[in-house]
């Protein structure tokens, strides 16, 4: 395949907020894609630049870099993006887009769902001290009407159905996460997966502790902040001892970052990793980082961010790198939804 030219543009994306979309125009056709952003980032994670910084750095250093070096694979394009000087959302545009040019294998399985019903914090009622409140499902159809019975349940009880960033509910009636986690108890039978992004104000460990230990949460993302390594340890293997198929799975700790993936697998700090392209900004690493984490027996997570687009390109790459789990929020708000639709495209519901 021959790169002709790259072309980028702003385009709003799911928070109103600008982001950017990249058109790479090849001699086996257009090929395009838009980044997200994350709402609570990880403090390592490769940091992006201003859209217009973005549209420069595509068109006017990448573009004629890529056109001069003509790269046939992933990994060789990927490399000649290894510039620490551009932003991670001009590379991972730029990526993706390439990304998206490539066959895709038909998938053998499909990855379970962790399937968003309640958020806050930094994506909701800033009351409550979990970001996200998940049920675990293995068809869409399941996780819908799990989102419907809570949705009448909130309707009964004079609570609003109105949406936090992801299409979680949110309503300020409930400040408490317990109560949460009580009501998707009563209304489903479903696992429980919670992203406490501790970063900002998270519960206690022993609170968590207990959590796991009263409800049938399986899975915690982010149980403690990403600087308190020993703390993660410690949590980890408290965690394992009530229940000894408990998830305790990184994100900001790894950053999509295969040497921090390795170093927190070996330790035994966690059980499970998100994997999220634009942390490092390409899709060789995003790959990168799903090897070495089932290289170290880690269960993987492929993730979109609090701050979407329309575009789908993230469920072709949980299906091609054949990942345990996915995470795209609840099933509303159409940039979530265009990844469902893109999953049952894979699938009979
Ligand atoms: C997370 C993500 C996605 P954000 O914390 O896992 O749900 O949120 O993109 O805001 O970091
Ligand atoms: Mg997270």
């Amino acid at each position: 395949m021959k790169i002709k030219e790259i072309k980028a543009r702003k385009i709003l994306n799911s928070a109103g907020n600008w982001t950017i979309e990249c058109k790479l125009l090849t001699d086996k056709g257009e090929f395009v894609a838009a980044v997200p952003q994350g709402i609570s980032r990880g403090k390592e994670e490769k940091e992006s630049v201003s859209p217009e910084k973005a549209i420069f750095q595509i068109e006017k250093e990448i573009s004629p870099l890529l056109r001069k070096n003509s790269p046939q694979t992933q990994e060789e394009l990927d490399r000649l993006l290894n510039n620490p000087s551009w932003g991670s959302n001009a590379t991972l545009a730029v990526s993706a887009a390439f990304f998206k040019s490539q066959p895709l294998p038909s998938p053998s399985q499909l990855p379970q769902m962790m399937m968003l019903v309640f958020e806050g914090k930094k994506h909701g009622n800033p009351a409550l001290k979990i970001q996200e409140f998940m049920v675990i499902v293995s068809n869409i159809e399941e996780g819908k009407n799990a989102y419907e019975k809570v949705k009448k349940r909130l309707e009964k009880e004079g609570l609003a159905t109105t949406v936090g960033s992801e299409g979680g509910f949110s309503p300020f009636g409930i400040n408490n996460e317990e109560e949460v986690i009580k009501i998707l108890e009563e209304e489903t039978e479903l696992p429980l997966a919670l992203d406490v992004a501790a970063d900002t104000s998270p519960p206690s460990p022993s609170t968590l502790l207990d959590i796991v230990r009263r409800y049938r949460v399986v899975s915690i993302e982010d149980p403690l902040p990403e600087t308190k390594k020993e703390e993660w340890k410690v949590f980890f293997q408290e965690a394992k001892k009530i229940k000894e198929e408990i998830m305790i799975v990184a994100d900001d700790l790894t950053v999509t970052n295969p040497e921090k993936i390795a170093t927190g697998g070996e330790q035994g700090l966690f059980n499970a990793v998100i994997i999220k392209p634009n942390q490092q900004g390409t899709i060789s690493q995003a790959t990168e980082a799903i090897a070495v984490a089932k290289r170290y027996g880690l269960k993987t997570i492929v993730s979109h961010r609090g701050e979407e687009t329309n575009d789908s390109w993230i469920v072709d790459l949980a299906i091609k790198e054949n990942v345990d789990f996915v995470k795209f929020g609840a099933p509303c708000r159409g940039e979530r939804i265009a990844k469902y639709n893109r999953l049952l495209s894979f699938s009979e519901v």
